[in-house]
């Protein structure tokens, strides 16, 4: 319910108790039983962690818990100090779960990176993290090579450590997360008091604007979002839940939701690299999975797929939904596709650790329309809808500021980019506009940060822009993203001035030659799937700014719905 402290500032509150917030290492925080005090309770220690979805073999509590302690022996061993940044880079995998475990056992700051990464894209978030040392797929060596001229540091091989379980033979140089679990068990730094306001996880993201930056999130900021959702969603039940394990551990939703939440209410999460539609059919099956988190685009694949009715998916009870908008009549179709299962919705930023928004099941369940929102505001969050400049309240489309304990300490060395995202008093300025009910749902009706989204994945229009500029025949550019409604998705779109008078011909020709020259560059998720459109100029403001609403004019005059 709003309360109005000032004449401007109509600030809404969360509808449900505020939880303990605890001052210690989010390690410690998960595994009470084992490691030290948490206001959770305890958890039997053979209770399964991470299975691996693809050959079954499972972590216990016991086992994270000891493997953290050891690989922290071996880190140090390898000169790593309390407060050094690690760089993850893989896809998901136990000995990804190993690593960030055993990194944060050794007090390291994780940046977790995208599994599709280039070579470019992983020297910027090497060097501007000031990453030490590597955890890295061995899959990803060569893509590594490529990077190490762009690299600020030397890392000899003793610093790159290869997420496997034994040596690999082609690269004998490096040590594994196997050859460290040899090490003794040592001590975990703990993160009390002040301390808990140490830089826990750096994802990267662009918030509403520019390149991707890191995003430093605390201890205190991680465990207060998983005390939230316990006192808010109260999703997961333990030794009753099963967790399908899709999403990307390095991005902060499959961090947030996919790989910490679930080891905070003991449920064991069954992991596999990435989505694919067989091996996750599988899983749901072969596990008895009970609860899956994934990407409006997900829920699209299931609807298109003829191989849901050949599997045995009754387990299956809830399924999230966030990162992206979700069309309520996909919604309302996936509901028919898989009878009993509640569909429900989600909402978070990586600057904000992550989820703002969602609800306890049983609510979506009993309020109709509801899925077409991302839910109310979690405990710990106060919010603010601001619509030019003033403050507006129910029913009122406008952008959602929300402040708490969960919002990042800052993107790190970056002053002026964070004093643009976090205003006086804490308020996080998120970009997206919201509309709020008398009860409370929000619900995501727009997006005014220039922020791309495909499949749930950032992609950073001002990142392609300036990439796009270094290709020869291009004087300018300008990125958006166009709505493709048959997969639920934006995609990336580039228009770009050529540097020569071009016809037609030859204009679709450059258009294409650039595309292809840009995708052999980004990762996957960055390609201008949305084309390359040549024109004579790009629009902008007096000061220079790209006008990405008229870019949008001309797509929809190209493209009218
Ligand atoms: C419409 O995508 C994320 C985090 C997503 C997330 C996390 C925990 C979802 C559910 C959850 O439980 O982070 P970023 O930083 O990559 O992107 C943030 C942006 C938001 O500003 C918004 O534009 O992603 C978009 N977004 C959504 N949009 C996130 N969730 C939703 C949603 N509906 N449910």
């Amino acid at each position: 319910s709003p309360s109005s402290p000032s004449p401007q500032a109509i600030i809404f509150e969360s509808p449900y108790p505020q939880p303990f917030l605890p001052n210690s290492s989010v390690f410690h925080y998960l595994f009470p039983d084992i490691v030290g005090a948490s206001p959770l309770p305890p958890l039997d220690p053979a209770l399964p962690a991470y299975i691996d979805g693809l050959d079954g073999r499972v972590l216990s509590r016991a086992d994270v818990v000891d493997g953290a302690l050891r690989l922290a022996t071996g880190v140090r061993g390898l000169g790593a100090k309390r407060g050094d940044v690690a760089l993850l880079w893989g896809l998901n995998s136990l000995e990804w779960a190993r690593a960030i475990y055993g990194c944060f056992a050794a007090g390291l700051t994780v940046s977790p990176a995208n599994g599709g990464y280039s070579a470019r894209e992983i020297a910027h978030q090497i060097n501007d993290s000031g990453a030490s040392i590597l955890f890295i797929c061995p899959t990803l060596l060569p893509v590594l090579e490529e990077a190490r001229p762009l690299l600020k540091r030397a890392f000899p091989a003793e610093r790159v450590v290869l997420l496997a379980r034994e040596t690999v033979p082609a690269a004998r140089a490096h040590l594994t997360v196997g050859d460290l679990l040899t090490s003794e068990p040592g001590h975990a730094e703990r993160f009390d008091g002040v301390d808990a306001h140490s830089t826990a996880i750096m994802c990267y993201s662009s918030g509403t604007t520019g390149l991707a930056k890191g995003v430093e999130t605390t201890h205190h900021n991680l465990t207060s979002e998983l005390q939230a959702l316990n006192a808010g969603s109260r999703q997961l039940v333990s030794g009753v839940d099963v967790i399908l394990g899709v999403l990307p551990f390095s991005h902060i939703y499959g961090l947030g939701m996919n790989f910490l939440q679930p080891a905070a209410k003991g449920c064991p999460v069954v992991v596999l690299p990435r989505f694919n539609e067989i091996p996750a059919l599988e899983a749901i099956q072969k596990y008895k999975i009970t609860h899956a988190l994934i990407v409006p685009p997900i829920v699209v694949t299931f609807l298109n797929s003829k191989h849901v009715p050949n599997y045995d998916l009754s387990s299956l009870k809830t399924v999230v939904s966030g990162a992206a908008p979700l069309g309520g009549e996909i919604a309302a179709a996936f509901a028919k596709l898989i009878p009993g299962v509640v569909m429900l919705q989600a909402y978070g930023n990586t600057e904000t650790s992550p989820v703002v928004m969602t609800a306890h099941a049983d609510e979506f369940a009993s309020t109709p329309g509801s899925v077409a929102t991302c839910g109310k505001l979690l405990p710990t969050y106060q919010a603010r809808i601001v619509a030019e400049g003033r403050d507006v309240g129910v029913g009122e489309r406008g952008e959602l500021w929300v402040r708490g304990p969960t919002i990042m300490k800052g993107y790190l060395n970056n002053p002026g980019a964070t004093a643009a995202a976090v205003l006086p008093g804490g308020w996080y300025r998120t970009g997206d506009v919201v509309v709020v009910n008398a009860d409370g749902w929000y619900a995501v009706v727009d997006r005014v940060k220039e922020l791309i989204k495909y499949k749930g994945f950032q992609v950073p229009p001002a990142e392609l822009e300036a990439l796009l500029l270094q290709h020869p025949q291009v004087v300018d550019a300008g990125v958006i993203g166009i709505y493709d409604s048959a997969q639920a998705t934006e995609l990336p779109r580039a228009y770009v001035v050529a540097s020569e008078k071009l016809d037609a011909r030859r204009q679709a020709a450059l258009g294409k030659h650039v595309a292809e020259w840009v995708a052999a560059k980004v990762a996957n998720h960055k390609k201008l799937r949305g084309g390359v459109r040549v024109v004579d100029a790009i629009p902008k403001s007096a000061a220079g700014k790209i006008l990405r609403k008229e870019l949008r004019l001309l797509a929809e005059a190209e493209a009218p719905k």
